[in-house]
């Protein structure tokens, strides 16, 4: 556990902050937003340790299946701390607590690592091989690919506690991982950018559009799967599986 003066200084950080976007004069050089900011950086280190124990599994799945298959269900991986503006917005717009305990309980994607895959049913083999690792807690399960947003996002996220070995304890700390197909990173990317362009207020023909091709991507995303599939059969002479151990 932190200690109070831990949470005492954070909150006195996100206070600063806000008191920044009303326009109050903040010293920036002053002792006590120095003092702050140290402890903000100690409070999100663990995050980083997180993402790297949660890329390492990752990277090791990948390097063994590229080995014994000659094949990777992983094709590239990407991670992101959370900016403090970031988790202080969200803070906010929750309306939870301005505390160390509050934020480390709520805001659960402060650690976010997104892998993309090469087809489908990739993205639940390596969901799947992560989840069975006896030390990785999943406390969330969301599937917008069986079940796609309304605007069309389509991705498997999964919350999971990892644990994080400290010098005086042991920390679980939650991380978001986001598993799509590459095509899916490409809509998501895009859309990302049309939303922020717009401010949030994306004109109805380019929702529509943007969920023509979320469909498409589908489509293609599965057709892709199918020509892999006959592929790997001809090349394997089996079901187009790749072969175990
Ligand atoms: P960033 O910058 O990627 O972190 P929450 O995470 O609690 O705020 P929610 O809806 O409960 O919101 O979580 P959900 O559905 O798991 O989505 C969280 C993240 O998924 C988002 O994080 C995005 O990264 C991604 N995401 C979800 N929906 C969409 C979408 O419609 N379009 C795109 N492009 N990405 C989406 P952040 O915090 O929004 O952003």
């Amino acid at each position: 556990m932190d200690r109070p003066a831990e949470s005492a200084t954070l909150t006195t950080r996100l206070d600063t902050d806000i008191d920044t976007h009303i326009g109050t004069h903040i010293d920036a050089d002053s002792d006590e937003v120095q003092n702050s900011k140290k402890m903000l950086s100690r409070f999100l280190i663990r995050y980083t340790f997180a993402l790297q124990e949660v890329s390492t599994r990752i990277d090791i799945l990948k390097q063994e299946f590229q080995t014994i298959h000659e094949y990777s269900p992983i094709e590239h991986v990407k991670q992101r701390i959370k900016t403090p503006e970031s988790i202080m917005q969200k803070v906010k717009r929750r309306g939870y607590d301005w505390t160390i305990p509050s934020i480390r309980e709520n805001i659960r994607d402060i650690a976010g690592i997104r892998v993309s895959c090469s087809f489908i049913s990739d993205i639940y083999r390596v969901a799947g091989m992560l989840v069975q690792q006896p030390d990785i807690t999943v406390v969330e399960f969301k599937d917008y690919i069986e079940q796609p947003k309304p605007n069309g996002y389509q991705s498997l996220h999964l919350t999971v506690l990892m644990p994080v070995y400290l010098s005086d304890r042991v920390e679980s700390v939650y991380v978001e991982i986001q598993l799509r197909t590459v095509a899916m990173d490409f809509w998501a990317s895009l859309e990302h950018k049309i939303y922020y362009k717009y401010n949030k207020e994306v004109p109805q023909h380019l929702r529509d559009e943007l969920h023509e091709v979320a469909v498409d991507i589908d489509r293609l995303d599965k057709k892709m799967e199918r020509i892999h599939k006959e592929m790997l059969a001809e090349k394997l002479g089996g079901s187009g599986e790749p072969r175990g151990l």
